[in-house]
This record gives structure tokens, C-alpha cells and sequence, in this order.
């Protein structure tokens, strides 16, 4: 390809890959596969590692470019960024319009009524109609630069559609769904849960490392159009479809003609709040028409021109009715209240997690207390206080029992943490069935059509024992279970076949190894290509992985040293579960002539780096995996090796030494 042809192949691959980030993220309605996107973006990389010359700022490549910092730059916004005043009653949105209505000298006029989504807000700078800056609120005159962390947010486009100049302002948030799984994964790698989504958001946001910003799960609505040049917008609706034209994502909103009209929808909105996909916290009424605004002006604080409506508080009180115990697949015990039933929002709330001992001491919950109850970010609810003067002197303290309640083994909590665990790891019925499950859940093995329900008549009747005894059931086995008709049985037998071929970072997530979850078992995956290959890692070598800290090393290096365990892989092995990572189209594309071998480095090499010898098989098509064995094709023995080289003769592979690896390689010396 002539340099010519290079830089047009860049340009379009940069189009067709903002096309879908905008079809996936924006509009959630991807057109292609994640694999399709992952090859266009594969593709990109390669042309810009070859001609780093022709990267831009603007490239999807560069969404995580930045260093960590070591704090955040300050900004001075171009222009104050006010706060919106609050009102918490019909009667106070009533007062805001006719203060409006009043200023205005009219009383037909036009509101734009929004959700207040519960995130934090963010102001974006585009140049040229290319992103260039993004700042928090701050105090409203001086915010944090947040540039390098907005660039991740794959609902922000780094180009617009037309080269223009643009200043706006957006709420960044992280959905309940991502919410939800994102703590699943913290609590997998023993990290604290974020209380609530906007916490979530806001703590990803201030991370000094935009690696850690790119790996949650946050997203932008554009709200507000502060500034555009040589453009004649009018009205917010105006200027809300325009960000639209520009690639931005925006949430719903209604013109509302009249105050009554807003009123009726923000009554709406109280009750059917829960079903968005987002938190909100209330609404936000805008006047519509731009020159109206300009007229009505701002106190120091706010513009006359918008204010904020609260949903009512989502407390309530209730009573603990009993506090229990639930075990973990790790064998966490997790101290539950259950509560007398209250609706809070829309849902009946009858337990709430209590997190763990420290917790209930902490709060001081005891069994019989009046507590105050309150739906945390619409999510988890919470108990937040307990009302100490309703004690009756009859309440009574909870105490974290000694012994498992499910199996007897003995429960034990190590110094320094705060969760108390059964010992029984592999005998413990629930840890088991906690395992079982988290095997069949999305981001592991993704099992469909096999439940909780299922499951627990499996165990009970002795069909099952582990997690690979499920691929041993048949459709006869199935049958006769309750709530089971030929369909589901089919269904089930099928679904349990099909995860035989999941991808091995779902299988690596599922197995269940302690501080392994979602993000790392990804990581493990690309690095070692097989189970056996990780079953065969030290820990030391796993530490040398960026991302893999001594804990969670020592985890993996624990879980496969388990006979119990080791048994189970090898049973999901003889069941035909995949238990290697296959080889994308992509690569198979690109392969050249080391497609499918697999090479083990041992020793020092002269020439090359361990690391610049893999990244050179890798690039032409071949495996590198850290151990030898019946599968490995060629040994690269360097000086001073070790039992790596014994056992490749032993298994009579070939081994080649350095000369032999660049004549392989086509470099002579
Ligand atoms: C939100 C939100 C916040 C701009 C003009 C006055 C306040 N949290 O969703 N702020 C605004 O508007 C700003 N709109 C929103 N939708």
C-alpha cells in the first residue's frame, strides 16, 4: 500500500469505527458484532503502530492515551457555571412559572421538561469540531480538568460532524444495569462497593489514571449547548437536536406548553422513575425560547430560567424483623435484615443487606429495632440509621454465629478483614450451590434457560455435585423435575451444550477463583491461552502481569493447586467444555506461516527481550504459552535453562536455540 492509500485506509476505518461507537453507545443499536468492531479496531491499531506519524488526537484509537496524573489541573470556565435552585412541590413549580410568566410579561410560553439524571455534571469544549477539553463544575467559576477521563467515555465523540467551535454541558452517569455488575465486580475483587450509581460515577470520573476511568462503565447525556459559533439556535429544542446532528447522546425530553402540563408529567415521572434504566432524582424545567432566557437572566446562584424538581425523599421507616445469614460462593457470610414489608418508590422492600458484621456494629442494628430505611440510589436499599429512641429495651444484638449455619464448619474471620467466612470450601452445600450459580450467570458461562429453581432441585435430588456435573445431564434426567415440560428440558440440555464454546475468559470467570472477576479473568485469558497453561502459572509470573496484584495471584496459584478443583477442570475437560482460547478471524487473517504453533521461551535470550521474542511469534500468527507440554511446538531454549528444556525432550519437541528461533523467524544474523 502506497503511504497514500495508508492514510485513506486510516480515515475510513476511523469513520466506520466512530459510526458504531455511535450506533452502540448513543444510540444502543449496535449494527455489527463486538468481534466485527474489536477487527476494525485491531486493524487501526496495527496501521497507527506502523505509522505512529498519522495518529490524531481525534482517533478512537486515543480514548485511553494519558499518563496518570498526579492530580488534576484546575480550569476557569469561560462562563459561570450555575446551579440549579430546587423545588420540592407542585406549589413551588407553580411559583417558578409565575415568576417566569411575571419577568416575562406573557403567560403562554413554552417549558422543556427533562429528567434530572443523578450523575455529575461535566462541561465539554470542541475545536475545530474536535474535542479538546472537559472540566468538572467545580465551585462554578473553577472546575477540574477531567479531559484525559472524558476522552474514555465512548458516548462522547472525540470528532464531530462538522469542523465547528462548541462549548456544552452534559451529566455523566453510570446506568443501574453497569451499576449493578460493576459492584458485583468489586465485591469479586474484595474492593468496597460504590453506595450508588452517581458515587460510582463520580469516583470513576476523579480517577487520576484514565485506565481506570476507561474500565467503568460511564456515559454522557448532553443537556445544554453553552456556546456554538455561526450557528442561529433558538430554542432549547433547537439547540437539543443540534447536539443531536453533532453525535452527542440525549436523553428524552417533552415540550410541555404551561406549568400544568409539566406538573402532570413530573407526577408521571415520580412513579415511573423505576423503570429507566438511569437514576434520576427529579426533573429539570426549562424555559424554551433563548431570548426569553436572556431577558429573564440569573441570580448570583442560578438562572431564573430553569429549576429543578425533587422527587420526595425515598425514606421510610420500618422494623427489623430478624437479622440472617446468607453464604457466599467465596464462603462470605453476608448478614441480611428482614424487614416488615414497606413500599419505598413504586417497590415493596422487605430485606436489606447489612454487608457484614462491622456494618451492624457500626449502626449498631439490632434485631427488633425501628430503623430508617432508605432505597440507596434507587438500587440497594439501605438501613441508614436505626431510631434509638423507639427502643423497648427488648431488641437484641446480633451475633455473628461460630459455626456455618448450612454445613457446621467453622466460621472465621481473618485480621484485618471484614467479612467472616465458612471454612468448608469445597463440602460447604451453599458455597456449592452459590459457585453452581455464578457458573451459569451471564458473564461466566451464560447458561440460559437454567435457573436458581433448577439448580437447587439438581442438588437436592443428587443429580449434580459441581458445576461440570451439569454437562453430564441429559434430557431423562431433566424431565421428571418439577416445572419441567419437554420444551424446557430441550432448552435447558441445549443451553448447558452450547456454553461448551464459550470464549475461555468466560470460562475463567466462571470456575470462581477468589478476586477473579470479570476484567481479570479477560486479562488472564489474552495472556495465557488456555486453562492449562494458567493452572501452570507461578505466582511470580502472574504478578508480572500489570494488572495482577500479589493477592490475586496468590488466589490463582491457590485455586488450581486444589486437587478438588483440578478434578473439576479436568471434568469439564472430558465434557468438552473449551478450554482454549480460539483464534479470532483476525488473527487467522494475519496469521502467516506460525499459524497455530505454539512456542515456550526459556532462558535469556541474546537479541531480544522475553517479551520483543512473544510479541514476534504473536505477530505472525503463533502461540506463546508459559509451560511445556504435549501441545507446545517448538521450545526457544536461550542460555541457563532449566526443567523446561528436560520436559521438552522428554515429550521430544522441538527445541531451537536462538540462531534456530531467527532463522525460523526469517531474520539471519
Ligand atoms: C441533569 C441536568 C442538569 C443547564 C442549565 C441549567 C441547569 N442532571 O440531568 N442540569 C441541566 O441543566 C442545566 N439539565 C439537566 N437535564
Amino acid at each position: 500500500m502506497s503511504k497514500e492509500d495508508i492514510v485513506k485506509r486510516i480515515e475510513e476505518l476511523r469513520e466506520e469505527i466512530r459510526h458504531h461507537e455511535y450506533c452502540y453507545y448513543v444510540l444502543d443499536s449496535p449494527e455489527i458484532s463486538d468481534a466485527e468492531f474489536d477487527l476494525l479496531m485491531r486493524e487501526l491499531e496495527e496501521l497507527e503502530k506502523e505509522y505512529p506519524e498519522l495518529i490524531t488526537a481525534d482517533s478512537p484509537t486515543q480514548r485511553v492515551g494519558g499518563e496518570p496524573l498526579s492530580a488534576f489541573e484546575k480550569v476557569e470556565h469561560s462562563t459561570p457555571v450555575l446551579s440549579l435552585s430546587n423545588s420540592f412541590s407542585e406549589g413551588e413549580l407553580r411559583d417558578f412559572a409565575r415568576r417566569v410568566y411575571k419577568l416575562a410579561g406573557t403567560g403562554a410560553l413554552d417549558f422543556v421538561l427533562e429528567h434530572k439524571v443523578d450523575g455529575l455534571s461535566a462541561i465539554l469544549k470542541y475545536e475545530g469540531g474536535i474535542f479538546t477539553s472537559g472540566a468538572t463544575r467545580g465551585n462554578g467559576i473553577v472546575g477540574e480538568d477531567i479531559t484525559e477521563n472524558i476522552r474514555t467515555i465512548r458516548s462522547v465523540p472525540l470528532k464531530l460532524p462538522e469542523s465547528i467551535n462548541l462549548e456544552i454541558r452534559g451529566e455523566i452517569y453510570i446506568s443501574k444495569k453497569d451499576f449493578i455488575r460493576l459492584n458485583e465486580e468489586r465485591l469479586d475483587n474484595e474492593e468496597e462497593p460504590f453506595a450508588n450509581p452517581r458515587n460510582a460515577a463520580a469516583g470513576s470520573v476523579r480517577q487520576l489514571d484514565p485506565r481506570i476511568a476507561a474500565s467503568r462503565p460511564l456515559s454522557m447525556f448532553a443537556y445544554d449547548l453553552v456556546y456554538v459559533e455561526g450557528r442561529n439556535i433558538r430554542t432549547h429544542v433547537e439547540a437539543l437536536e443540534f447536539l443531536k446532528e453533532m453525535g452527542f447522546k440525549v436523553n428524552w425530553y417533552q415540550k410541555c406548553t404551561g406549568i400544568e402540563e409539566v406538573i402532570e408529567l413530573c407526577n408521571e415521572w415520580a412513579v415511573k422513575r423505576d423503570d429507566l434504566p438511569f437514576e434520576i432524582d427529579g426533573m429539570v424545567v426549562k424555559v424554551n425560547d433563548f431570548a426569553l432566557r436572556e431577558q429573564l437572566g440569573a441570580t448570583a446562584k442560578s438562572p431564573r430560567w430553569a429549576i429543578a424538581y425533587k422527587f420526595p425523599a425515598q425514606q421510610k421507616t420500618t422494623v427489623v424483623k430478624d437479622i440472617i445469614i446468607s453464604v457466599g460462593r467465596t464462603g462470605a457470610l453476608t448478614p441480611t435484615a428482614v424487614l416488615e414489608p414497606v413500599q419505598i418508590a413504586g417497590s415493596t422492600i422487605s430485606r436489606a443487606t447489612l454487608h457484614n458484621e462491622e456494618e451492624i456494629k457500626r449502626k449498631d442494628i439490632r434485631i427488633g429495632d425501628h430503623v430508617l430505611l432508605q432505597k440507596a440510589g434507587d438500587v440497594i436499599p439501605e438501613v441508614v440509621k436505626v431510631i434509638k429512641e423507639k427502643r423497648t429495651g427488648n431488641e437484641k444484638p446480633f451475633i455473628m454465629p461460630a459455626e456455618c449455619h448450612v454445613c457446621g464448619a467453622e466460621v472465621v474471620r481473618e485480621k484485618g478483614e471484614a467479612v467472616a467466612r465458612c471454612t468448608n470450601i469445597t463440602g460447604c452445600p451453599a458455597q456449592r450451590r452459590e459457585g453452581i450459580l455464578h457458573f451459569i450467570s451471564r458473564d461466566a458461562m451464560n447458561i440460559d434457560g437454567v435457573g436458581p429453581a433448577l439448580i437447587d432441585q439438581l442438588l437436592e435430588k443428587g443429580l449434580i455435585e459441581d458445576y461440570a456435573d451439569l454437562y453430564a445431564l441429559s434430557f431423562e434426567d431433566l424431565l421428571p423435575l418439577e416445572r419441567m415440560g419437554e420444551k424446557s428440558a430441550e432448552n435447558a440440555v441445549r443451553a448447558i451444550s452450547e456454553s461448551k464454546e464459550r470464549p475461555l475468559h468466560n470460562l475463567v470467570f466462571a470456575l470462581g477463583i477468589r478476586h477473579v472477576g470479570a476484567g481479570t479473568a479477560r486479562i488472564l485469558a489474552s495472556r495465557y491461552h488456555s486453562i492449562e497453561d494458567l493452572a501452570a502459572a507461578s505466582t511470580e509470573e502472574l504478578e508480572a502481569i500489570e494488572e495482577i496484584g500479589p493477592v490475586i495471584a496468590d488466589s490463582i496459584v491457590n485455586f488450581f493447586s486444589s486437587e478438588h478443583n483440578r478434578q473439576v477442570i479436568e471434568k469439564l475437560s472430558r465434557h468438552g467444555v473449551k478450554m482454549r482460547a480460539e483464534k479470532t478471524a483476525g488473527e487467522e487473517d494475519k496469521s502467516g506461516f506460525l499459524a497455530g504453533k505454539k512456542f515456550v521461551f526459556t532462558g535469556t535470550l541474546e537479541k531480544f527481550t522475553r517479551s520483543e521474542a512473544k510479541e514476534k511469534v504473536l505477530s505472525l500468527g503463533g502461540q506463546v504459552s508459559s509451560s511445556v507440554s504435549r501441545n507446545t511446538d517448538y521450545l526457544v531454549a536461550g542460555e541457563s535453562t532449566g526443567s523446561k528444556l528436560d520436559k521438552a525432550r522428554e515429550l521430544g519437541i522441538t527445541i531451537l536455540d536462538e540462531k534456530g528461533f531467527m532463522e525460523l523467524l526469517g531474520e539471519q544474523e
